[in-house]
Formats: C-alpha cells, structure tokens, sequence
C-alpha cells in the first residue's frame, strides 16, 4: 500500500564541507584539522585527501541544478569554519562568507531550503595547535563563529544546527585517534566532549541573538545496542553502550545531566565542567537531528566470540547490518526524551560499490532509502513528532578515513572527470518528495521494532562482524 508523508514534511540530501568541496587553499581558507591529518601519510586510505573532492565549491550551481531537478525539497549543507575564520578566531574572511552567501541564494532561487550545519569536523588547524576541543576556548570561540555565520545567513536559512555528531568528534578524534586530530588521548576525549556542548550551548545564545527567526538544533548519531545474547554480561555491555552513545550527548541537551553510571565507567571527574554549563547546554532548543545508519549487536568483552552464524544479516559495503527498524527505535527513544520537540532523521544512507557498467544503478541503495522511508513513517504513525528526512548523501563524497572507497550517493561522482550521474535512488528521492508519497515496495516480514535501552534484546546468537556506524 502506498504511504503518504503529513504535510510539510520535509525531504532532503544531506552533504558536508570537508566531504564535497575540495577547494582547500581558495579564496582565503585556512588550514583545517582534516587537511592536517589528511595529508599526514598513513592517516586515510590511501593517502587521499579532500583537497579536490568534489570540487563542489566551484561546481554548487551543477550540484544545486540537481537538488531542483529532483525536486528534493531541502539540501543540509555544513559550513567550513576555517573558510569564514581562517585562524579560528579573529578576522574574517569576506571571500568564505561570500561563497555560503551565493550558495544559499541560489539554493532559495531555485525552491530547495537551505539548512546549515556550523560544525561537520572541520576544525581550523590554529585551534587545535592552540589545544582543540579539549581545551574551553575552543567552544568560546565556535560561538563567535557561530554569530558571524548566523549574521550573515541567518535571514533566509530556516534551520541552523550547531555541532553534528559530537560523540565522533570526542571519541572518534580524540579518545581513538581515527579521525582528525588523530588523538589517543581518552581524558582529552571526556574534556572534548563536555566542551562540544558548552560549544553548542554558546551558539544557541549567539544565533538566537543575530538570527532570532532561525531554528536551532543540534544533531546526534544514535543507534540502538543490542545484547547479542540474554546472558547477564551481554545485557550489561549492551546497557552500558546504549548509556554512552544514546544518552552522553542527548541527556544533557534535555536537562537530565550527564548519565551517572557512564560517567563513573569512564572515570571522569568533571573537572571541566563549570557552574551554570549544565544549564546552558540545556537552553532550548527547536529541533533535533538524528543521524541513523545501523544497529550495533554487542558482545561482552568477557564472553568468548560467537562462530560466524548460518545466516548473515544484510550488510551494506561499510559492514553496517541494514536494519529498518532500528530507526523507529532510536526515534521513540528520543521523543521519550524530547516530548514534543520536531525531530529530523538528519542523515541516512547506505554506501555501496559503483555500477561498474551503469553508474546510475543502485538498486540495494534504493531499497535501502525505500525501507528506512517506511520506518520514518512508521515512527509518525506512532507517535513521534519527526519533520524531516534527509538522505546521506548527495554526492559521493571523501568519507573520513576511508578516503574515496565508499560511495554513499544518491549522485554517482566520478573523481577523475567530476562528473555527476543521478542514481537510481535519486530518482527515487526526488520522486518521493514531488509527490510526498512513498509507494509500496515489497512487505518485509519481522520488521517489528523493540524498546530501546538496557531490557532492548537482539536476535540471540547474532554476533557483531564489524564495528556499528559509530565507529566509522
Ligand atoms: O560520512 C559520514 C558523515 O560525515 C557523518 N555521519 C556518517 C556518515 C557516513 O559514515
């Protein structure tokens, strides 16, 4: 049966700037923590680098004709810091802003909404030389920033989210050291996180103050933990999971504070938070992004690994279980948090190889869109207020570490003529949009989605293969 979206229901294609520019020494840009690391041997796949990528910062108006021609209703677009402010803080740069400034214009001119991410990973350099998010001045500054940006695009952006994904920032670049700046440093991580959120807090007040008709939000990438089995252990690891990437970020952001058992595991002592952070981390805020990609099946470090089961889940190329209803699960589990708060799925998507023959063919994407579409629906119908859908990702794009090897696109890119092939799933995308109706696929049976949280159980004897989204 064909399903429709409520009214206004917004459907879009998410990118960001690190990902899609290229253009990494033009008109002014300071140095990013990512063309640091980048451009350190060994720290990306094959030494690849977002020097180039998708050269989108010459080629938007190409990108932007797309979003039109689809008729996406939406494009989620993320801000360079040091493209604006080349040190970090300090001067800005006219020729930064200028190009964010053309790109919103053009995007209004042709009927998609733009909406703005201030921070997709790419911190200035001079910051980090100077401590990084580990240190409080690092967030003091991301609020001038935030200003400038909300000054000068806030007038016509409907919707600006400060920070995207901090557990990966914290973790991901600091604790592990997978990600710029390439830290290993699980004390430097604590502090960084805390500092994200302070950092979040700050802007709130500095765009609510430059650009009072913009929304303001923050987006977190969440997925469900399940215990791979009933025994006590599995349950404890899988609660344990859930505290730390389900509930670090978004507690606080709610005004619950940071949840206690976690932080004890992890033995911070808090040392960096301040009189009055928890209550400017929990100013209001006007929507909420959700990032879902997967589940994560968790396995106590305690217990001996499973062998490989008969029957594998369904797994996309980056190793993530494709797992629909794990979107309507992390959904109710925020709205349990948020209440009435309009939430975004913000990313989702699937990486898969290029169609050797027909670039433009990619029916598992497409039918990974389609199931997590309907799982979208299926959270409205109970219940939870979402608004908005965002597909990852517009184009193929530099995905982090793993360089140029996994196309998430809804738009095939070829690197070497730059290219641009609409996919299937783009059609598809567009389609949905246009019509603000998702047609019947096919049914899938044993799509029921369970509770989240510590009593949540997995198919038992399913072991985790690779790591979940979180640890892209
Ligand atoms: O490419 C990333 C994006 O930058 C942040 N969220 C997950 C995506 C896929 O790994």
């Amino acid at each position: 049966m064909d399903r429709r979206f409520p009214t206004g229901f917004v459907i879009g294609a998410a990118t960001a700037a690190y990902q899609i520019e290229g253009a990494a020494a033009a008109d002014g840009r300071g140095e990013s923590i990512w063309d640091r690391f980048s451009h350190t041997p060994g720290r990306v796949a094959r030494d690849q680098t977002g020097d180039v990528a998708c050269d989108h910062y010459h080629r938007f108006p190409e990108d932007v004709g797309i979003l039109a021609e689809l008729g996406l209703d939406a494009y989620r677009f993320s801000v360079a810091w040091p493209r604006v402010i080349p040190a970090g803080s300090g001067p800005v740069n006219g020729a930064g802003l200028d190009f964010y400034d053309r790109l919103v214009d053009l995007l209004l001119e042709r009927g998609v909404s733009p909406q703005l991410t201030l921070y997709h990973w790419d911190l200035p350099q001079a910051l980090e030389d100077a401590g990084g998010w580990p240190v409080r001045a690092t967030a003091e500054a991301f609020a001038e920033y935030a200003g400038v940006v909300a000054r000068r695009l806030g007038d016509r952006v409907r919707q600006i989210a400060t920070i995207n994904e901090p557990f990966v920032v914290a973790d991901h670049g600091y604790g592990r050291g997978l990600h710029a700046p390439g830290r290993a440093e699980p004390a430097a991580a604590l502090a960084a996180g805390h500092h994200l959120l302070v950092a979040h807090g700050l802007a709130v007040a500095a765009i609510r103050a430059a650009a009072p008709r913009a929304a303001v939000g923050i987006v977190l990438n969440l997925a469900p933990q399940h215990p791979a089995t009933q025994h006590p252990l599995d349950l404890e690891a899988a609660a344990a999971g859930h505290e730390v990437l389900n509930r670090w970020y978004l507690d606080p952001i709610v005004g619950r504070g940071y949840p206690e058992e976690a932080v004890r595991r992890a033995g911070w002592r808090h040392r960096e938070i301040r009189d009055g952070d928890l209550a400017l981390i929990a100013a209001p805020i006007d929507f909420l992004g959700v990032n879902y990609y997967s589940r994560r099946v968790v396995r106590s470090p305690l217990l001996p690994a499973f062998d490989t089961p008969s029957v594998a889940p369904e797994r996309t190329a980056m190793g993530w279980e494709v797992h629909p209803a794990g979107l309507v699960e992390v959904l109710e589990f925020v709205r349990s948090r948020t209440g009435r708060l309009p939430l975004f799925v913000t990313e989702n998507g699937a990486a898969y190889p290029a169609d050797s023959g027909d670039p433009s063919r990619d029916p598992e994407r497409l039918r990974y869109l389609h199931r997590h579409l309907e799982a979208a629906l299926t959270a409205i119908e109970r219940g939870v207020p979402l608004a908005g859908y965002f597909a990852w990702s517009l184009l193929d794009n530099f995905e982090w570490a793993h360089g140029y090897d996994f196309r998430f696109g809804i738009v095939h890119v070829d690197f070497t003529t730059q290219q641009r092939t609409i996919r299937d799933s783009g059609r598809f995308l567009g389609s949905v949009a246009r019509g603000h109706l998702l047609p019947a696929l096919d049914a899938r049976p044993g799509e029921e989605a369970p509770e989240m949280g510590p009593r949540a159980s997995g198919p038992t004897g399913r072991p985790p293969r690779l790591p979940g989204p979180e640890a892209a």
